[in-house]
C-alpha cells in the first residue's frame, strides 16, 4: 500500500489518481464487430461468440429445460438468501416511485410530469470465474418495478456452452423471459442493433471487462442509452479510533478482491487506526481464496493519514468514491457533508457487502470519480419523464400574448401565428357573444 502523511492539497490529484487502461486498440476492435453485427446480425454474433467464447451451437436463447435444470441445481439455502435479498431490493426500489407532479401554473394552463417506463432493455451480466450473479437482482428487480415491457439478459457461456445455474435460476425468479448465452462485444453490438433471434433495446445496464465497457459507449453513439461508464469497483474508507480494525480491514480485502485494478483507499486522523488496519489486512488476506487478486489491489491501495477532519472531507469530495464506508464517532460530521459518492455506509456494523447483496440499496454505482454527476441505478433509471399540458380558454388568453411577443423576437412567425390564430377566435366568439 502507499502511505501519505498530511499529504500538501497541491499533492492530491496525483494521490488520488485511479488506475487507468488504454482502450484505443479495443475501440477497433468494438467498431469492426458493431458493423459486422449490424450487417450480418446472428451470423456475425455466432461468429464472434464462436472465436471468443468457443461457442458452437448456432442458437442463443437459452432453453426452459435449461432453466428448469438450473433451478433444481441451486441448494435450498441459497434460493431463500436470494429470496431474502430479493425482497428487500424490491422494497427499497419500489418506495423509489414519485406521485404525478400537477402544477396550474396559471389559472387554465395545466402542466404535468408522469413517468413512463422504458420499454425495451438490456442486462449484461459477466461470465468468469466468479459470476456475479447478484448484479441481476440489482438490475431485473426496479427493470419489473418500472414496468418495463421488454427485459432481455445476456451473458457469455461458459467454453462447454454451460451458464452459470445460479445466473439462469435469479433471472427466472426476477421474470426474464428471455436469456441469451452472447457475451462480450457481441452482445451489447446485438442489444444494439437486434439481430433475427434477438431483439433491439433502448437502454443497456450492467458491468463487464473493458471490451463490454467500450461497447457500451459505442451503442451510444446508435442512440441507445446506458446505465453509466463503468469502470474498476472502489471503496474510501473513513475511520478513527472507535473503528473496529478488523471489520475496516475486512471491508478494504472485500473491495480488493474484485479485481487487481480495484482502488481501496483508507482515511484516518488516527495513525494508531491506519496501522492496526494495515496489520490486519496482512493477517486476513492470507486467508482469502482470491489473495493474489487482493494483493494486487492492496499494492495500489492508499493509506493517508490527515491532520483535520475539514480537510479530509475535501479529500474525500474531490475523489468521490463509488462506495463510502464511515466509521466514526461522529459520521454526521461526513454523512451532512459528503457531496460526491455512489453509496454511504455508516457505523461498525455496515460493511459494503450488504449493500453488494442484501440491504436493499443498488450495487450498480458510478465509478472513476463519475459520483460527481451520475447516480447509481434505481428505480428511474429504467423511467423517463413525460411532461403534459392543456390549456384552456381562459389559459391560453391569460399567456398567448407573452408567447406572441416572445415568437415575434425568435423571427419565428409560425409560432406566433399558432397563438394568434387562436386569440383572434376567441375574441371573435366573445364579440359574438
Ligand atoms: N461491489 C460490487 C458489487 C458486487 N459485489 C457484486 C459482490 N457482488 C460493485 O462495486
Ligand atoms: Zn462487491
Amino acid at each position: 500500500m502507499k502511505k501519505f502523511i498530511d499529504p500538501e492539497k497541491t499533492e492530491w490529484e496525483a494521490i488520488l489518481e485511479r488506475p487507468t487502461k488504454t482502450v484505443a486498440d479495443i475501440e477497433q476492435l468494438v467498431e469492426q464487430i458493431f458493423r459486422e453485427v449490424k450487417a450480418d446480425g446472428d451470423t456475425a454474433v455466432q461468429k464472434y461468440s464462436q472465436l471468443f467464447d468457443g461457442t458452437t451451437s448456432g442458437t442463443f436463447e437459452v432453453t426452459v429445460e435449461e432453466i428448469e435444470k438450473a433451478a433444481a441445481e441451486v441448494p435450498e439455502e441459497l434460493k431463500a438468501a436470494i429470496d431474502l435479498a430479493k425482497q428487500n431490493i424490491s422494497r427499497f426500489h419500489a418506495a423509489q416511485r414519485t406521485e404525478k407532479v400537477v402544477v396550474e401554473t396559471v389559472p387554465g394552463v395545466q402542466c404535468w410530469q408522469e413517468k413512463r417506463p422504458i420499454q425495451k432493455v438490456g442486462l449484461y451480466i459477466p461470465g468468469g470465474t466468479a459470476p456475479l450473479f447478484s448484479t441481476i437482482l440489482m438490475l431485473a428487480v426496479p427493470a419489473q418495478l418500472a414496468g418495463c415491457k421488454e427485459v432481455i439478459l445476456c451473458t457469455p457461456p461458459a467454453k462447454d456452452g454451460s451458464v452459470n445455474p445460479v445466473i439462469l435460476y435469479t433471472a427466472k425468479l426476477c421474470g426474464i423471459e428471455k436469456i441469451y448465452k452472447v457475451g462480450g462485444i457481441q452482445a451489447i453490438a446485438a442489444m444494439t442493433f437486434g439481430t433475427q433471434s434477438m431483439g433491439k433495446v433502448y437502454k443497456i445496464f450492467g458491468p463487464g471487462n473493458q471490451y463490454v465497457t467500450v461497447a457500451k459507449q459505442m451503442a451510444t453513439k446508435y442512440n441507445v442509452a446506458i446505465d453509466m461508464p463503468a469502470g474498476p469497483s472502489e471503496l474510501l474508507v473513513v475511520a478513527d479510533d472507535s473503528a473496529d480494525a478488523t471489520f475496516v480491514a475486512s471491508d478494504l480485502l472485500s473491495q480488493a478482491e474484485h479485481g487487481a485494478d480495484s482502488q481501496v483507499v483508507l482515511l484516518s486522523l488516527s495513525k494508531q487506526l491506519l496501522e492496526k488496519v494495515e496489520a490486519e489486512i496482512v493477517s486476513q488476506l492470507e486467508d482469502l481464496p482470491r489473495k493474489e487478486i487482493a494483493r494486487a489491489a492492496i499494492e495500489h491501495s492508499r493509506f493517508i493519514f490527515m491532520n483535520s477532519k475539514d480537510e479530509a472531507l475535501e479529500l474525500i469530495n474531490e475523489y468521490a468514491p463509488e462506495h463510502f464506508i464511515i466509521c466514526t464517532k461522529n459520521p454526521d460530521f461526513y454523512v451532512n457533508g459528503i457531496s460526491n459518492a455512489g453509496s454511504v455506509f455508516i457505523g461498525n456494523n455496515t460493511p459494503e457487502s450488504a449493500g453488494d447483496y442484501a440491504s436493499g440499496t443498488n450495487h450498480t454505482l458510478p465509478t472513476n470519480g463519475y459520483a460527481r454527476q451520475y447516480s447509481g441505478v434505481n428505480l428511474d433509471s429504467f423511467l423517463k419523464s413525460i411532461t403534459f399540458q392543456q390549456i384552456s380558454a381562459e389559459g391560453i388568453e391569460r399567456i398567448g400574448p407573452a408567447i406572441e411577443l416572445i415568437a415575434e423576437a425568435e423571427g419565428l412567425q409560425a409560432h406566433k401565428k399558432a397563438v394568434s390564430l387562436r386569440l383572434e377566435k376567441l375574441k371573435k366568439a366573445k364579440n359574438e357573444q
